[in-house]
C-alpha cells in the first residue's frame, strides 16, 4: 500500500460496512480511518463511477471537519491522509445517532402525522436513535439513553454527557447551517455521532459527515435537493440517473470547499491616544487574532492632533473593507466620540481606566452629545469580542468561532460542576 508509506500502520481495530480503523504504531491515541475497497467485480464504467464518488465523499468529510475544527469544535478528525483515508483520534463510539432538524421532512413526518412538510423548528428539533441495525435504529428517549448506562473509554454516559452531546449537536448544526447559507443553501437536517477520545476521555464529534449525513436544499427548494435523498427517490437506477446523483455530490464537494473561505472581509482598527496604552491594545489585538480578525494598531490623539485622527479615519474608509474602530484613550476620552461623530462605521470605546480616577474618567466614554452611537466596553478581551460579533454578522467564519466558543464555555462550566459534585460526594 503506497498510501501507507509514511505511516506505521498497526493492527485493525474495527471494521464496518464502509470503513476500517487501524491503530498507528508511532502515534498512540490516533487511528487511520480507511475507506474500504468495495469494488470487486462489475463492468469498468460502473467502477469509474463508484471511484469518483469515493473521493467526492471523502473530500466532503474532510472539509466539513476542517470547518468545525477551525471554528473550535472538538472533533476526532486530525488530518486527511489520502484520497480515501484520514487520521483521527482513537475513540470509543457512543452508539447513539443524534438527529437535528430545522425543517420538518422525511421520517419525522411519518412519525408525527399531521405536521406539514416545511414546518420550521426554532429552537432546533433534537432526536436520538439507538444504533441497532437488527431493530432498524429505534428512536430513544433521554431516559432510555440514561437507563442504558453506557460506559466508554472509562466514561459513563450520564445526564451531564447527554446534555453535552445535545448542546454540541445544536452548535454543530448552527455552524454548518450558517456556512451553507453563504451558498444560499438550506441545511434541512443532519445526523451525527459522538465518541469518547480514549486518551483525553473527552466527548468529541466523530465518525464522518458525508452525503448521507444531511439534507441540503439550494435556495430552500426541495426540488433542488443535493443530498443522498435524490438517490433514494430514484424510481429507476439508470446510468443517466446515476450521473445526476454524481453531479449533485460533485456540487456538494465543490461547494463545501467554499465554506472554508469567507466572502466578507473585516478588520479592527485600534486607535490609542498614546503608546503608554500599548499593553491594553495588545490584549485587544490578541483577542481579535483568536477570532481570525486582522487588527491594526495606530497612535493618534483627538485632542492634540485631530487632523491626523480624521486623516487616519479616512484611510480606513477609503478601501471598502468593513471596519470596527476601537478607541483607547485614558483620562478624558475625546478619541472615541470624535471618531463616532465623523464615521458611519461602529466605534467601541475601551478606555484603560486607572483605580484613582476611573470612576470619573469613564463618564467621558458614556455621556455623549446627541447623534453619537458609540458603545463602551471596559475589558479589552470583551471589546474584541464585541467587534467580532459585529464583523460576524457578515463573516460566517468569525460567527462560527464565536458560536463554538459559547459552546465550549458552556461545556467547561458543566464539567467543572460535575467534578465538584463528585468531590463532595
Ligand atoms: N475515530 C474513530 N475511532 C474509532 N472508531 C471509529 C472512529 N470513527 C469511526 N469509527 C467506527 O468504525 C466503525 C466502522 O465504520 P463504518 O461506518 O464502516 O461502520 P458501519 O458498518 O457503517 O456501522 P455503523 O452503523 O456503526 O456506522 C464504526 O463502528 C465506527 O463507529
Ligand atoms: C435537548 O435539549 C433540549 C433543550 O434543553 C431539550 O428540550 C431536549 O429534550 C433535549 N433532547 C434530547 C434528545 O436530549
Ligand atoms: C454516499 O457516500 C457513501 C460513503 O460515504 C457511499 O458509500 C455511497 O455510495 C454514497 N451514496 C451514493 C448514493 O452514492
Ligand atoms: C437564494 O434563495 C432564495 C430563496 O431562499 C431565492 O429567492 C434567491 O433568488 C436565491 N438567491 C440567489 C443569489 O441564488
Ligand atoms: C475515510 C472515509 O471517509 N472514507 C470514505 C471514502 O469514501 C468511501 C466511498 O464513498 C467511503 O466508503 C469511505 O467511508
Ligand atoms: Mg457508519
Amino acid at each position: 500500500y503506497v498510501t501507507y508509506l509514511y505511516l506505521n500502520v498497526g493492527k485493525k481495530l474495527n471494521e464496518g460496512k464502509t470503513k476500517q480503523i487501524f491503530e498507528l504504531v508511532d502515534q498512540p491515541g490516533l487511528v487511520l480511518v480507511q475507506s474500504k475497497d468495495q469494488i470487486t467485480a462489475g463492468n469498468a464504467a460502473r467502477k469509474d463511477q463508484m471511484e469518483g464518488k469515493a473521493s467526492i465523499a471523502n473530500k466532503t468529510t474532510c472539509c466539513v471537519f476542517k470547518l468545525l475544527q477551525e471554528s473550535g469544535i472538538k472533533t476526532a478528525f486530525v488530518k486527511q491522509h489520502s484520497e480515501t483515508a484520514f487520521i483521527a483520534a482513537h475513540c470509543e463510539m457512543i452508539p447513539i445517532e443524534w438527529v437535528c432538524r430545522r425543517v420538518a421532512t422525511g421520517s419525522f413526518l411519518k412519525r408525527n402525522p399531521g405536521v406539514k412538510e416545511g414546518y420550521r423548528f426554532s429552537p432546533l428539533k433534537m432526536e436520538m436513535f439507538f444504533k441497532d441495525d437488527a431493530n432498524n435504529d429505534p428512536q430513544w428517549s433521554e431516559e432510555q439513553v440514561l437507563a442504558a448506562d453506557f460506559s466508554l473509554a472509562g466514561l459513563t454516559i450520564g445526564r451531564c454527557e447527554v446534555d453535552i452531546m445535545n448542546r454540541s449537536t445544536v452548535a454543530i448544526f448552527e455552524i454548518l447551517e450558517k456556512a451553507w447559507a453563504t451558498q444560499n443553501c438550506t441545511l434541512v437536517d443532519m445526523k451525527i455521532e459522538f465518541g469518547v477520545n480514549v486518551k483525553t476521555q473527552e466527548i468529541v464529534l466523530a465518525d464522518v459527515i458525508d452525503n448521507d449525513s444531511w439534507r441540503l436544499w439550494p435556495a430552500g427548494d426541495r426540488s433542488q435537493q443535493k443530498d443522498k435523498q435524490v438517490y433514494r427517490d430514484l424510481k429507476e437506477v439508470t446510468p443517466e440517473a446515476m450521473q445526476m446523483v454524481k453531479r449533485n455530490f460533485e456540487w456538494v464537494s465543490e461547494s463545501v470547499k467554499l465554506l472554508l473561505e469567507s466572502q466578507a472581509s473585516g478588520r479592527v482598527v485600534v486607535l490609542m491616544g498614546s503608546t503608554s496604552d500599548m499593553a491594553h491594545c495588545e490584549k485587544i489585538r490578541k483577542a481579535c487574532t483568536s477570532y481570525g480578525i486582522h487588527c491594526i494598531l495606530r497612535v493618534t490623539s483627538a485632542h492634540k492632533g485631530p487632523d491626523e485622527t480624521l486623516r487616519i479615519k479616512a484611510e480606513y474608509e477609503g478601501d471598502c473593507v468593513p471596519t470596527v474602530f476601537v478607541a483607547v484613550a485614558g483620562r478624558s476620552n475625546g478619541l472615541g466620540p470624535v471618531m463616532s461623530g465623523n464615521t458611519a462605521y461602529p466605534v467601541i470605546n475601551c478606555p484603560p481606566l486607572t483605580p484613582d480616577w476611573g470612576a470619573q474618567d469613564v463618564w467621558s466614554s458614556l455621556r455623549m452629545p446627541s447623534g453619537l452611537g458609540c458603545s463602551t466596553v471596559l475589558s479589552p478581551e470583551a471589546a474584541a469580542q464585541f467587534a467580532a460579533q459585529i464583523i460576524g454578522l457578515n463573516n460566517h467564519l468569525v460567527w462560527c468561532k464565536l458560536r463554538a466558543s459559547m459552546l465550549n464555555t458552556w461545556v467547561s462550566l458543566k464539567v467543572a460542576d460535575q467534578k465538584l459534585q463528585a468531590c463532595s460526594l
